[in-house]
């Protein structure tokens, strides 16, 4: 049995959306992110040493990054559904967006999370406006420039297909989902984004993105 050890509000809802998606049966453990850290709970760290989410555990293997757990369950489950086969151009696109998702566009969109977190913290009022100037700075300086040009980015490649990979629905926009969702919350994502704002709501009204919500609970970035 798949066991999908999820943290809520977290990039693990992928993972249910996929199984939703293959219609693979799987059971979840549920891990509660500690309300002022935001950090997992120490008991994934029992499952893998640096107690992220996702972890997936399947017959024997425990798996972590997102990226090779989709790419697992795809390749294993998948009879040739949602990845295109090895050794093809698709499967090279497909590989792309799984690596930039992670590697690329996430990177600055924690960025923006950690330099929000800055200039909100609790700090003494002596420190507070020197922490919220150097935050507002690396933000307009750094962080907003390069969400806004990964943004415009992958704007321009929904205009050459529906989907990332092409014209079939696959791997790619399951990955995508969790840095769009956040450009969306944190900013980033907006109104100069028509094809990524169609783009999410093409995924939330998927029949399999739903039930993903229903097992997972509530999810907000
Ligand atoms: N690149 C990793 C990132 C894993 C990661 O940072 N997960 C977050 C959840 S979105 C997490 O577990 N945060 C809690 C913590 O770091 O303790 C992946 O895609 O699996």
């Amino acid at each position: 049995m798949i066991t999908v050890h999820h943290l809520n509000n977290s990039r693990s809802q992928r993972i249910l959306w996929l199984l939703e998606e293959l219609g693979l049966p799987y059971e979840i453990k549920r891990y509660q992110r500690d309300p002022k850290t935001m950090l997992a709970p120490p008991e994934l760290r029992a499952v893998h040493p640096l107690g992220k989410s996702p972890v997936v555990t399947d017959d024997g293997l425990t798996l972590a990054e997102s990226g090779a757990i989709i790419e697992y369950l795809a390749d294993r489950y998948g009879a040739d559904r949602l990845i295109p086969l090895p050794g093809t151009p698709a499967r090279l696109r497909s590989n792309y967006w799984l690596h930039y998702a992670e590697g690329s566009v996430m990177p600055p969109l924690l960025l923006k999370l950690v330099f929000r977190r800055v200039e909100t913290a609790p700090a003494p009022f002596f420190v507070k406006p020197i922490a919220k100037g150097i935050a507002g700075k690396v933000q307009q300086g750094f962080v907003d420039p390069q969400i806004a040009l990964h943004m415009s980015y992958m704007e321009g490649e929904l205009s050459k297909a529906e989907w990332f990979g092409g014209a079939d629905f696959g791997v790619a926009d399951i990955a995508l989902s969790f840095p769009l969702e956040a450009a969306a919350a944190r900013g980033g994502l907006n109104d100069r984004h028509p094809r990524l704002q169609a783009f999410l709501q093409r995924i939330h009204a998927r029949p399999a993105y739903q039930r993903a919500l229903e097992r997972g609970g509530k999810y907000s970035l």
